[in-house]
């Protein structure tokens, strides 16, 4: 039990999430070394949201809510710090969850399809029994995907994403959104929208944000798509690592 007193009491609530999911067996073997470079980047950024985080999850919200079949892929990570608020973000912006693991095994997946339906998210996708069709004729696991989920959506959110897989899906024609901790990472400069946050931070943030948007007219949000530049925007994520440690 860690007490609430600690002053990394946050970052180490968060490991031990992660060290329970371990143990858990539904995290891939090099999930501890993804989420350490994780911390060590939200060190940087003094673990709060920066300004152009929050653009670009306006961008991202808007971007989901215009799209036709909107997924989010969501792997062992992802699920070990943020299954419910996940669920949540799918049901605020109509999207469709689908398990696409990088390091997959049919073991991992039963266990993560369990999960999510425990959690109360029955339609999960990507699940063993799934009609799985492969992106690009690319014949491997980096490129299986949901008949009905990714292999048909229009806008896949894709957090704490391999660069190898962003890379399969931004070659398919999909309008990709990240979020990453890493402003320079592959995926983050691969993807349309980059979120340089926290998963945990920036999921019930951008839950918030859709409650908002969805009441505002179509056009507003094509305008807010449109002029949104994510190289200039991570540009911008770059010097705030800079600014908050100088
Ligand atoms: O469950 P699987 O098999 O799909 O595997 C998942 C991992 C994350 C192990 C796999 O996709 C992988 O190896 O990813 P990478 O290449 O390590 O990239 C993960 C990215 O997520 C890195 O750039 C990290 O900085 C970033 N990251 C780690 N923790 C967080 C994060 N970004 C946002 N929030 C975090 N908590």
């Amino acid at each position: 039990m860690i007490p609430k007193s600690h002053p990394r009491y946050e970052s180490l609530l968060l490991r031990e999430k992660i060290v329970k999911a371990a143990e858990n067996g539904y995290l891939a073997d090099s999930a501890m070394i993804a989420h350490g470079r994780g911390e060590a980047f939200d060190y940087l950024i003094g673990e709060k949201t920066t300004y152009p985080a929050k653009r670009a999850m306006y961008v991202a919200v808007a971007a989901l809510l215009l799209s036709n079949n909107p997924v989010i892929s969501v792997n062992g990570n992802a699920t070990a710090l943020a299954i419910d608020e996940i669920i949540e973000l799918a049901n605020a912006v109509n999207a469709k969850i689908e398990i696409n693991l990088f390091y997959r095994t049919d073991e991992r997946v039963e266990l993560l399809t369990t999960l999510y339906r425990e959690h109360g998210y029955k339609e999960i996708l990507g699940s063993l029994d799934d009609d799985i069709e492969y992106l690009n004729d690319i014949k491997n696991n980096r490129a299986s995907a949901s008949k009905t989920g990714i292999y048909a959506a229009d806008t896949i959110l894709i957090p704490l994403e391999d660069g190898d897989r962003a890379e399969i899906l931004k070659k398919s024609g999909k309008n990709i959104i990240t979020i990453d901790l890493n402003p320079l990472s592959r995926t983050s400069k691969m993807s349309d929208v980059s979120i340089m946050d926290n998963i945990v931070r920036a999921i019930p943030f951008m839950t918030k944000i859709a409650e908002d948007l969805k009441t505002q007219d179509k056009k507003v949000l094509i305008e807010m798509v449109n002029e949104f530049d994510n190289e200039e925007n991570l540009k911008e994520s770059i010097e705030q690592i800079k600014i908050n440690n100088k």
